[in-house]
């Protein structure tokens, strides 16, 4: 696929890509939750290899999540593993991907519809979580951890990376509730896919809700516009292919768009609370997660695409 967004988002996930690049352009400021939660935490650190802070055991909860690393860029996520299934078999599971793009150890699939993506990962418990552009900053969300075996991942499907965690008792039944700036509800429709943006967005800290809604799991791809933009443009820009040349008159340069922030994929019926520290400005959303029932098909090209402005603080 060599649609523009696309292939933004697959070197957003990737971890070595251009986006270090645009990552000094994202603002440096660290994004976290501003009053005390008196939630359980845990901190997570990016490292070469993998993580580090991630802990054997813990109780179930709902957890303050601290992520940073000197990467230059990191993702923490969480994917309770189905009974049976360990690390590894995620990891051979999902990699490595080759040179030439096809899946190591998967066989010769149908043409367009290789899956790239295990069934269970579609429907097992993936709470969210977080991700930083700029090394040294110290990002956090709000997630539930359920009872259950975890890998602790970076939710990379060509250079995964991935520890295990126990989450061990039960979901207490009183879970305070972080106070949100804005909402993004994921939702299905007719077409497939939508986000939905609610409250005002302004610069600087913000505490975004986001509650998935939909059958299926969803991540948030932000991308900063240089000018104000139309859903109808930011969907002519997700179609077009930069080798083709310019972009469709009254569009910005591809070049010109930054990538500030990610919040990684959450599974059916959950919600995550993550903190970010936004520049004024436009703002278009996305989320390239296939659709098994449509082909594999990108969220966003069934039109999980959203436009919001974020106004001067
Ligand atoms: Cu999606």
């Amino acid at each position: 696929m060599s649609r523009f967004f696309a292939v933004v988002a697959a070197l957003l996930l990737s971890a070595a890509g251009p986006i270090a690049t645009f990552a000094q352009e994202a603002t440096p400021t660290s994004a976290s939750f501003a009053d005390a939660l008196d939630l359980p935490e845990l901190e997570i650190t990016q490292t070469e290899d993998g993580f580090a802070g991630v802990p054997e055991e813990t109780e179930a909860g709902r957890y303050l999540v601290t992520f940073t690393g000197q990467a230059p860029q990191g993702i923490v996520n969480f994917v309770q593993l189905p009974e049976g299934l360990t690390v590894d078999d995620l990891l051979s599971a999902i990699g490595p991907v080759s040179a030439d793009g096809e899946l190591a150890g998967t066989p010769p699939a149908e043409e367009e519809a290789a899956p790239v993506v295990p069934e269970w990962l579609y429907e097992t418990y993936v709470p969210g979580g977080a991700a930083f552009f700029v090394p040294g900053q110290r990002v956090q969300t709000v997630v539930d951890l359920r009872p259950g075996d975890y890998a602790v991942w970076n939710d990379d499907f060509e250079a995964p990376q991935a520890v295990p965690m126990t989450v061990t008792g039960e979901m207490p039944s009183d879970l305070p509730e972080p106070e949100a700036d804005a909402t993004i509800r994921e939702l299905k429709t007719e077409e497939g896919y939508a986000f939905e943006v609610d409250g005002e967005l302004a610069a600087g800290q913000l505490t975004l809700e986001i509650a998935n809604e939909a059958d299926q799991p969803h991540h948030v791809v932000f991308v900063k516009s240089p000018t104000e933009i139309t859903e109808e443009q930011a969907m002519q820009l997700l179609m077009f292919d930069p080798s083709a040349g310019t972009p469709p008159p009254g569009l910005p340069s591809p070049e010109e768009f930054t990538f500030p922030a990610y919040v990684p994929t959450q599974s059916a019926d959950t919600t995550q609370w993550n903190a970010l520290n936004l520049e004024p400005g436009y703002y278009v959303v996305a989320c390239f997660v296939e659709d098994p029932t449509k082909g594999n098909v990108p969220h966003a090209f069934e039109g999980m695409i959203e436009v919001f402005e974020v106004a001067e603080a």
